[in-house]
């Protein structure tokens, strides 16, 4: 039986834990309330697993925490719209190659700034000015065919050099990023990255999980299109898909 001490302590638990968590919540999402000082690092407590040397494709196991997806899927829920396809020439068409909402998400805001510095540092302290954020969204019957992030003929010159697409939430099979132009053969390899990877696919496949993320460059170092870095959102057969991309946007010109 419980004394009447643990049983008051348990009623006032019962009834401030739920009173309490949305508002320290709030307090946290606008970074009143820094709780990574003491539970989280600020610089968030991912790691890392080259995937491939060169070019450079890399895994990031937790690069988003849970309380920032958390805040990330609530702040890109009322700004997704569908997504457009980009052409050379700047215009954007809809098309069934992408069947995906997404939302590009405010780099003013402090935990989309957050996760920009920390893209930017993990390329070696970066500029994280350079950094644009995009969620996008898949339901049932989602996905996005194999595309390139970039091109050099972009009509304003912006090219997206390399990027980090992170899992903020997943409910589906066999539907994270694929990579055509990767051959994989994971066989002589620890059954760990089965974890991450799908090991059974003969190119390079990721596994949708959340707070998880992989690294690619788009960019060669003279400017030109990686042949590796050739994507896509796997169909969404049942269930759903929310990512991020943290893409590092360089100028035409600075490859001159
Ligand atoms: O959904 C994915 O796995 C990849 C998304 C993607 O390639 C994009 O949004 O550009």
């Amino acid at each position: 039986m419980l004394g009447k001490q643990s049983m008051l302590n348990v009623v006032l638990t019962a009834v401030l834990v739920p009173f309490l968590y949305p508002h320290c919540l709030r307090l946290y999402n606008h970074g009143a309330l820094d709780l990574d000082h003491w539970w989280w690092r600020k610089n968030g407590s991912y790691t890392v697993r080259m995937v491939m040397a060169v070019p450079p494709v890399i895994h990031l196991e937790n690069f988003v925490t849970p309380l920032e997806r958390q805040y990330l899927l609530r702040l890109a829920e009322p700004l997704f719209e569908r997504s457009y396809v980009m052409l050379d020439n700047g215009s954007a068409l809809l098309d069934n190659a992408r069947i995906s909402s997404s939302a590009y998400l405010p780099l003013g805001d402090p935990i989309v700034r957050r996760i920009a510095q920390r893209a930017a540092e993990f390329q070696g302290y970066m500029d994280a000015d350079r950094v644009d954020v995009q969620a996008t969204a898949y339901a049932e019957g989602g996905h996005f065919k194999p595309h390139y992030d970039t091109s050099p003929d972009d009509a304003n010159g912006r090219q997206r050099k390399s990027t980090i697409f992170v899992i903020l939430d997943a409910k589906c099979e066999k539907c994270g990023t694929i990579f055509p132009n990767i051959k994989a053969d994971w066989s002589g390899f620890s059954k760990e990255w089965c974890k991450h990877l799908e090991c059974d696919e003969s190119v390079l496949a990721t596994r949708a999980v959340p707070g998880s993320a992989l690294f690619w460059e788009n960019l060669d170092s003279a400017g030109n299109v990686l042949d590796t870095s050739l994507h896509g959102g796997r169909p969404v057969i049942s269930g759903h898909k929310v990512g991020l991309n943290v893409w590092t946007m360089v100028h035409r010109d600075e490859y001159a």
